[in-house]
């Protein structure tokens, strides 16, 4: 042979054992996941709207009664909300095209209850329209909510009512380019307005809105957009709107069992391992407590240490995560909003900023055929189609990565090959720490992305160990990253004895604290422990990334006598055994008189020992439905409890809306009872609710 023969030969040779392996790839394990649901899975992280009739009546699910007239935003400016959107990082959009009111946010055919009537644009305005629009100028995906359930409708309950529906979807789907999801709610309280009758309405969910018809029009006009309800058929509810998903998740569920207002939601959380059908989790919950906006909840928007955990127990648990913004009565999302969410972004993008184990050698106890289109190294090399494998029957095995030197590390994010079914059921995780290997974690399974979390480790080895799987496992991205200390602002707790607490997210993070009012720098009195603080006190405390040599903004917080000798003696009405609620020095729990019994109502506290009082503060409810908020006051002060002196009395402005701390300061005076009498409350409610209550002793 000569040897350009021979080098035809070897290159035939060598391109059939690259290109046609004689290991068979490994076989798919049903159920598998159809295109439009991996599409739909790269997406990761996405906004819901909640925006519609409620932003304009403070409600969350309005009657149905209400007139197109009160839909009216002064400043809507849908383009800002795309803006906001893209800058977080997200991917698309969905927004409440109908709520379960059943106001149309685009001027349909079907009903006289839309935009149509109302005096925004004259009339003449579609948001769907406009936010499609800015959707494709800002290169994001544009989806739809359509609540099935309709408490305008004169004919809901009917059979024409659902032929309304069905149309409805027509033209969301028709006339708004590409829609990438149809989210249907399983809500249905039964009552509404329903065109005037005002009374409850039963349907069969499971049967009712005709679902088989539903996915036909989906598929018909829409082929690649994937629908979302509590049981799919494409993308499911993942059974909690706290945000998360459990740390199991599958994506797979026996989803024949599933149907609007399934019972047995919890399941959703995790799936089931013997599901029958794809079905993957959403995880959708709101930045602020309400889906909707309410002045009200201005301050209540979600910390960013809260924002990056739903993150991370979304994305990181498999799941997909769907974060809801009131967008408010001017038609903008809200800057308290819109600043969260650019947080929650630098935060995520720092912490997947730098991978450290592309291309290191990497090795595992068993690979496919001993083939290198199934070796090790596919797990390191970035590309999510190429993977791990090992043979047939080999459920259990390990990889291991190896550094060129000790790393630091907090975190891996992995992949299976989900074209071919989700397999692990159990995997752990070890780093090789001073030469001795240290187990760091255990946990079930990984499915289409599973991120872990853990305090900063030097390591010089990964290994990462499948321990079960319902079939050979297949793993596409084995990624190690350092995230830097989130840092974030302490947060300050004390109780009724003094003792205060000081809270950050992060051990790595330090606290430091000044009690005289100054300025806290690292020099400052490092928090260890919990300490006592007895008398009037200002602390302030920052937190510091000693990494960085960064540290927060500081914090401050007023403290004045702690409560603990503090007795309630009498109340004008209400339960007495949990009247300690208005003064456990937490805003979060409160106590209210009896909802029978008209205002004025009053609370008097005996405080254990005579001061002179120079003022008082209130906390209104912070729950999500508050009652009895006190708008108007009188405080009283005494000696003996007996011989009363009215010490201020007023009103707290706009404290429905802005539900802070309310603070009154008047001329001191000594005393050792205080009186506080709520005039009046929000809407006149019969009812007095108070969260917490406190005295100024300071001057
Ligand atoms: C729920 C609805 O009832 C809420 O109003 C909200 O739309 C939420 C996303 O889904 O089931």
């Amino acid at each position: 042979m000569n040897s350009s023969l021979k080098l035809l030969s070897f290159s035939i040779l060598l391109f059939f054992s690259m290109s046609c392996s004689k290991v068979a790839p490994p076989k798919s394990l049903e159920p598998l996941p159809s295109e439009r649901q991996l599409a739909w899975q790269e997406l990761g992280y996405y906004a819901f709207i909640h925006f519609n009739m409620n932003t304009f009546t403070n409600m969350e699910w309005g009657t149905g009664g209400e007139s197109p007239a009160q839909f009216n935003p002064t400043e809507m400016d849908v383009r800002q909300w795309a803006k906001v959107i893209k800058d977080a990082g997200m991917k698309g959009v969905i927004i409440t095209a109908k709520h379960h009111d059943g106001f149309c946010l685009w001027p349909t055919k079907t009903t006289e209850h839309s935009v149509k009537h109302s005096p925004w644009k004259n009339g003449n305005g579609d948001v769907l329209k406009e936010l499609s629009e800015a959707c494709k100028e800002f290169g994001l995906k544009f989806g739809v909510y359509l609540s099935p359930w309709d408490r305008n409708a004169a004919n809901y309950g009917t059979p024409e009512y659902v032929s309304d529906f069905h149309e409805q979807l027509r033209e969301l789907l028709t006339n708004y380019g590409e829609v990438f999801e149809v989210w249907f709610d399983g809500a249905n309280g039964g009552s509404g307005y329903y065109g005037g009758a005002n009374e409850t309405r039963k349907i069969e969910s499971k049967t009712y809105y005709e679902w088989e018809k539903v996915t036909q029009i989906v598929r018909e006009l829409q082929p690649n957009a994937v629908i979302f309800s509590d049981g799919g058929p494409d993308i499911r509810w993942v059974g909690t709107e706290e945000g998360f998903a459990n740390e199991t998740n599958w994506s797979i569920m026996r989803r024949d069992e599933i149907y609007p207002g399934w019972p047995r939601y919890v399941e959703l959380r995790s799936g089931h391992e013997d599901g029958t059908h794809w079905l993957p989790a959403e995880v959708n919950t709101s930045i602020r407590p309400g889906w909707y906006y309410h002045p009200g909840e201005d301050h209540q928007v979600k910390s960013l240490s809260r924002l990056v955990n739903t993150y991370y127990e979304s994305v990181g648990r498999n799941g997909n995560f769907l974060l809801n913004l009131p967008v408010d009565d001017r038609g903008l999302v809200h800057e308290n909003d819109e600043r969260q969410l650019l947080g929650l972004k630098q935060q995520i993008d720092a912490d997947f900023a730098n991978e450290l184990a592309r291309g290191l050698p990497v090795s595992a106890t068993n690979v496919r055929g001993n083939d290198k289109n199934y070796g090790a190294e596919n797990a390191n090399d970035g590309d999510a189609n190429t993977y791990w494998a090992t043979d047939d029957g080999v459920n259990t095995a390990s990889i291991t990565i190896t550094f060129d030197e000790p790393v630091d590390l907090n975190r891996v994010l992995l992949k299976e090959y989900i074209p071919l079914g989700q397999r692990v059921k159990r995997f752990s995780l070890a780093a090789k720490i001073a030469n001795e290997w240290v187990q760091i974690d255990t946990q079930t399974t990984i499915g289409y992305k599973r991120i872990l979390r853990f305090n900063t480790i030097k390591a010089t080895a990964l290994r990462l160990k499948i321990e079960d799987a319902k079939a050979s496992p297949l793993i596409s991205i084995f990624e190690v990253y350092r995230a830097p200390n989130l840092l974030v602002q302490p947060i300050i707790k004390r109780n009724r004895e003094g003792m205060v607490r000081i809270f950050v997210p992060e051990k790595a993070v330090s606290v430091y604290y000044t009690l005289d009012g100054s300025e806290p720098t690292k020099e400052s009195l490092k928090y260890e422990t919990p300490f006592l603080v007895k008398t009037p006190t200002t602390l302030r405390a920052i937190a510091y990334d000693g990494e960085i040599d960064m540290a927060t903004a500081p914090v401050s917080s007023h403290m004045d006598i702690p409560k603990k000798n503090w007795k309630v003696i009498a109340v004008s009405s209400g339960n007495l055994d949990d009247v300690e609620k208005a003064m456990d020095e937490d805003p979060q729990t409160f106590w209210a008189t009896d909802n029978k019994i008209a205002n004025p109502q009053e609370i008097i506290i005996d405080l254990g020992d005579s001061y002179t009082v120079n003022g008082f503060t209130y906390w209104p409810s912070q729950e999500r439905y508050p009652l009895g908020i006190v708008t108007d006051y009188a405080f009283y002060l005494s000696t003996e409890g007996k011989q009363w002196h009215l010490a201020a009395e007023g009103e707290f402005a706009n404290v429905v809306n802005s539900r802070l701390e309310q603070e009154v300061r008047f001329t001191g005076s000594k005393a050792r009872y205080i009186k506080l009498k709520a005039v009046k409350t929000s809407g006149n409610e019969p009812q007095a609710s108070f969260a917490e209550i406190g005295i100024i002793t300071k001057e």
